[in-house]
C-alpha cells in the first residue's frame, strides 16, 4: 500500500465508529479527509449525524457533502472524535500541528469522551521528536517566543510559512521547533506554556484514547 492508500484505509475504518444521531468531531489534514469522505458517503445513505470541525478547511469539506457543523461553543460533549497526528508514540503521545489547526484541533479533543487518531505506519515512533514541534504563538511577540525556545535546548525554531508568514484559523503564527528526541513531552509542554505568548503546543498528551494505523502490508494495527 502506498502512503494515500494507508491514509484512505485508516480514516475509512475510523468512519465505521460513528453511530446514528451522535455528536463527532471531525479533524484536519490528509488522513481526516478520508474518513470526513466516508461519513459523507454515509450521510447520503441516509446518517444522521452532527460535527464540530477542528478547522475551517474541514468545516468547507464536511459541508460540502452536507454533514450538518456546530460551533464547539454550541455543544457539551463530544461523543468520538477522529483525527490524524504527526507523530504517535506507544503510550498515545501524540505530536499535532503539521496542519496548521493545533489550537482548534486541541480544545475538539479536550471536549471530546473519545479522541481517535487515524494515521499511516510511517507516524508511529518509539520516541516523540523526529518530526518539529509545532507552537502556536501570537503574531506580536513571537521573535521574543522564539529566543526563549531557543534557550531551551532547541536547536532550530521556523516562523512557518514563506514568503509571508503562516497565519492560523485563529490568526496566530506557528513556530516549527526542532527539539529533537524529546526526553519528558509533559515537562516540555509545561515550560513551553510558561513563555508568555505562547498559545499551544502540538503535543497532545493524555488526549488520544486510540490509533488506528494503517500497515503498508494491508494490515489495520488499533492501539489503545
Ligand atoms: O495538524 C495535524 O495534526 C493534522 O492532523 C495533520 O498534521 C495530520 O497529518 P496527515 O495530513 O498526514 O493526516
Amino acid at each position: 500500500m502506498d502512503a494515500l492508500t494507508m491514509k484512505k484505509a485508516a480514516g475509512e475504518f475510523a468512519a465505521r465508529y460513528v453511530e446514528p444521531h451522535m455528536l463527532i468531531g471531525i479533524g484536519t489534514g490528509s488522513t481526516a479527509y478520508w474518513f470526513i469522505q466516508a461519513l459523507g458517503e454515509r450521510v447520503k445513505q441516509g446518517l444522521q449525524i452532527r460535527a464540530v470541525a477542528t478547522s475551517k478547511e474541514s468545516a468547507q469539506l464536511a459541508s460540502a457533502l452536507q454533514i450538518p457543523i456546530l460551533e464547539l461553543n454550541d455543544v457539551d460533549e463530544i461523543v468520538l472524535t477522529v483525527d490524524g497526528a504527526d507523530e504517535v508514540d506507544p503510550q498515545l503521545r501524540l505530536i499535532k500541528g503539521g496542519g496548521g489547526a493545533l489550537l482548534q484541533e486541541k480544545m475538539v479533543a479536550a471536549a471530546s469522551r473519545r479522541l481517535v487518531i487515524v494515521a499511516d505506519e510511517r507516524k508511529q515512533v518509539q520516541q516523540l521528536g523526529a518530526f518539529p514541534l509545532p507552537v502556536e504563538v501570537i503574531p506580536a511577540g513571537w521573535k521574543h517566543v522564539r529566543r526563549r525556545i531557543l534557550e531551551m535546548n532547541c536547536s532550530r525554531v521556523e516562523l512557518r510559512g514563506n514568503p509571508q508568514p503562516f497565519v492560523t484559523d485563529h490568526g496566530h503564527y506557528i513556530l516549527d521547533c526542532y527539539f529533537g528526541k524529546i526526553e519528558d513531552a509533559h515537562a516540555l509542554n509545561i515550560s513551553l506554556h510558561q513563555i508568555p505568548g505562547v498559545v499551544e503546543t502540538g503535543l497532545f498528551l493524555n488526549l488520544a484514547t486510540e490509533a488506528i494505523i494503517a500497515r503498508a502490508d494491508g494490515s489495520i494495527q488499533i492501539i489503545r
